[in-house]
């Protein structure tokens, strides 16, 4: 099938999402066409059937704001032409299903019927998606995908308590690619990180304040006051200054590194003992998944979607959101004693297996499948 994909490129998890997903179709023999403002991060090869389309918006000094969703609406109308495009699938609804649904009507003028998959992700409709200045157009975009998907079970609650939705919505869970996972990097890559005697704790994220960034430092201050610890900080966003003077402060500095945004993630993660993810809301915590399938308990805040990829005391453990002691104490049970965290890695590790892409992929293969088919019987 010839797909367009539509998402954002940068290390935001949707992406991330989005471009696994494509580069998995390619594989299969679907011809992906990502139509996005620049280079997915995690999307190194482009080849005969992976295709880039990038959105350019055009300055001008009459707007404040660049129209950027005219631009993709427009891209997405020539792209869908030009390779003559079987379906659409757009990642986080703002304001790409808007964009979809708008190219999508432009093409009909010209009598091409496309249908548009709508993947919701979490914060377009947990944080942004549900303000009043976007949910009319919000609402409506995700109401006239001809098929919607959302990541989590509790994402489809919220979607459905949120907005006034007439659709089905389908929950097809995040997915990691265990194929990937077989190399094991070597010990000496740790030692880099932390002294034979540390234990190495992980946060990876974008930064933002949806993180509890501050609560990712004082776990790991309130661990360090009973074993030497390391904390490996991967990400950049607007809440990082903010976490090194909170390091500064507490004079743990030298104790926590801040590597900024890295494509050596499985690298990281390989050599790590614990993954903290303290969030006030998650959809669904593809970082703490990446972190299981790389053997890596998860500590994590009982929010949002976290509970249907952690499982508490059995890959980590679930706290409420802001409960720092809970989570210290939990994170302590793990790492204080060898066989535990040993079990804990091993428990983390079979769980991620669950969300193996060969699981997921075909999940997606029948929606598309189902919604070509229903479209064009509807159409013709
Ligand atoms: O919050 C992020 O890290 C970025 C954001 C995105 O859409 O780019 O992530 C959301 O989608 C991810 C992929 O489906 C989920 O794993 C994250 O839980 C979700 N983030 C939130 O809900 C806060």
């Amino acid at each position: 099938m010839k797909i367009a994909i539509v998402c954002y490129p940068t290390f935001g998890g949707s992406g991330v999402v989005a471009t696994e997903l494509g580069i998995a179709l390619a594989n299969r023999g679907h011809e992906i066409h990502f139509v996005t403002y620049k280079q997915p991060v995690r999307l190194e090869l482009l080849g005969n059937n992976i295709h880039l389309h990038e959105v350019q918006v055009p300055e001008y000094p009459l707007f404040h704001y660049q129209p950027y969703e005219l631009a993709l609406s427009s891209k997405l109308v020539d792209t869908i032409k030009l390779f003559g495009i079987e379906l659409l699938h757009v990642h986080y609804a703002i304001p790409h299903a808007y964009a979809g649904y708008m190219a999508k009507k432009i093409l009909e003028e010209e009598g091409i019927y496309i249908p548009m998959i709508t993947t919701l992700h979490g914060t377009d409709i947990t944080l942004v998606g549900n303000h009043p200045f976007y949910k009319p157009a919000v609402t409506f975009s995700i109401n006239k995908s001809e098929v919607v998907t959302c990541v989590s079970a509790d994402l489809k609650q919220n979607t459905l308590d949120f907005f006034e939705i007439e659709k089905d919505i389908e929950v097809i869970p995040n997915f990691i690619d265990k194929r990937k996972y077989s190399i094991e990097f070597t010990d000496c890559e740790r030692s880099l990180m932390a002294n034979e005697d540390e234990k190495i704790i992980t946060h990876i994220s974008n930064f933002r304040k949806v993180k509890h960034i501050p609560d990712v430092i004082k776990i790991f201050h309130g661990i360090l006051h009973e074993i030497p610890a390391r904390l490996v900080m991967v990400g950049e966003g607007p809440e990082k200054e903010k976490a090194e003077l909170l390091c500064e402060e507490l004079g743990i500095a030298e104790k926590v590194v801040f590597l900024g945004q890295s494509s050596e993630i499985d690298r990281i993660l390989c050599f790590s003992d614990l993954f903290l993810l303290p969030s006030k809301s998650e959809s669904f915590g593809l970082a703490a998944l990446e972190a299981m399938i790389n053997k890596v308990p998860v500590i994590s805040s009982n929010t949002g979607g976290i509970p249907e990829v952690n499982i508490h005391g059995v890959t980590g453990f679930l706290s409420n959101v802001g409960d720092i002691q809970d989570m210290v104490k939990n994170a302590l049970y793990i790492l204080k004693d060898p066989k535990t965290l040993e079990t804990f890695k091993k428990n983390a590790y079979k769980e991620a297996l669950k969300f193996d892409i060969h699981n997921i992929l075909p999940m997606y293969e029948a929606v598309y499948e189902n919604a070509y088919k229903d479209h064009y019987k509807s159409v013709y």
